[in-house]
């Protein structure tokens, strides 16, 4: 049975290694015009331009070359997310080419997309470098010449939300995005009230000398202040709505057992139930007493006005 068993094991072990796809280097695609470059194999170019000058830019101010990773792996350091890029934010002087290295480190599609480029010289408004499963892709754009905060993010479902999310700055920028991890705090907080209890909050989180003794940045401080404060202010708003109902309900219920032990008192059953259906009835009449007398109300006013 032993035997078997790693036989087994061993087996699983050799068909894994075979389904995994090794790394691809996606050198060879067809151009497709308009800076569009594509394979077969799930290697893609978008928006590739490695000659013609923005408006603005009088020539090439740097030949800048990065090299950006994307991967499960690189989440690992953002609680709750589960996709992002190995670096989170980029700066260029204006008017820069830039060529950008892609590199997939997972067995799925990631994409790096690069949003509200010009579209007289960007067709689709777009820089995009996408790789399907492990493999590296080549792709080249001249910035722009003003300052601006481009997107940079992986259009799958659900990578952005959950993680693989980036700004690209290009001189000054026009501002900073929100929920890029570590860089600026989510829009929507994660609520983890419910793993308070499990999870170990460093005393001192409290004041203001959080990001020295309780984050690795500033800005997980931020991002921890920014949880913690929704979380506080959540979990008040549910603990006293939750109090409140209570007091009432037992007030009420304690009301109505009293009422009904004067009622029931000396009572054999079949008196008592008798005597419920009785108080249930009463109970109905009383409520629909309103009702009725609105309706009337109503009715007589209709009945009363002076005709034309
Ligand atoms: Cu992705």
């Amino acid at each position: 049975m032993t035997k078997l068993l790693s036989v087994l094991m061993l087996a699983l072990a050799v068909s894994n290694l075979a389904s995994a796809k090794e790394f691809q280097n996606h050198t060879q695609m067809m151009n497709h015009g308009d800076g569009h470059l594509m394979d077969m194999d799930g290697g893609m170019v978008m928006g590739q331009n490695t000659d013609e000058l923005p408006g603005g830019c009088e020539s090439i101010s740097e030949d800048k070359e990065i090299t950006v990773h994307a991967g499960h792996k690189y989440a690992e350091k953002f609680p709750g997310t589960m996709f992002a890029f190995d670096i989170q934010e980029y700066q260029f002087k204006p008017c820069t080419k830039l060529t950008v290295h892609f590199i997939n480190d997972d067995e799925v599609r990631h994409q790096w997309m690069m949003h509200g480029l010009p579209k007289y010289l960007y067709p689709k408004g777009m820089f995009h470098l996408e790789v399907s499963g492990p493999g590296e892709v080549t792709g080249t754009l001249i910035l722009p010449s003003d300052d601006k905060t481009y997107l940079v993010h992986c259009d799958i479902a659900q990578h952005m939300e959950k993680g693989m999310k980036a700004q690209l700055k290009v001189g000054k920028g026009s501002g900073d995005l929100p929920s890029i991890p570590v860089v600026t705090p989510y829009a929507i907080a994660d609520d983890y009230s419910d793993l308070e209890s499990e999870i170990a909050i460093p005393s001192g989180t409290d004041d203001e000398s959080v990001g020295a003794a309780g984050a690795a940045s500033p800005a997980d401080a931020v991002q921890t202040k920014a949880n913690k404060g929704s979380v506080e202010s959540m979990q008040a708003s549910e603990s006293s709505l939750f109090s409140g109902l209570t007091v009432i309900g037992l007030a009420l219920g304690l009301i109505l057992a009293a009422f009904l032990a004067t009622q029931l008192k000396g009572k054999n059953f079949a008196e008592s139930v008798t005597c419920l259906f009785e108080l249930t009835g009463n109970a109905i009449v009383l409520l629909f007493k309103p009702i009725k007398w609105l309706i009337d109300l109503t009715l007589s006013k209709t009945k009363a006005l002076p005709k034309e």
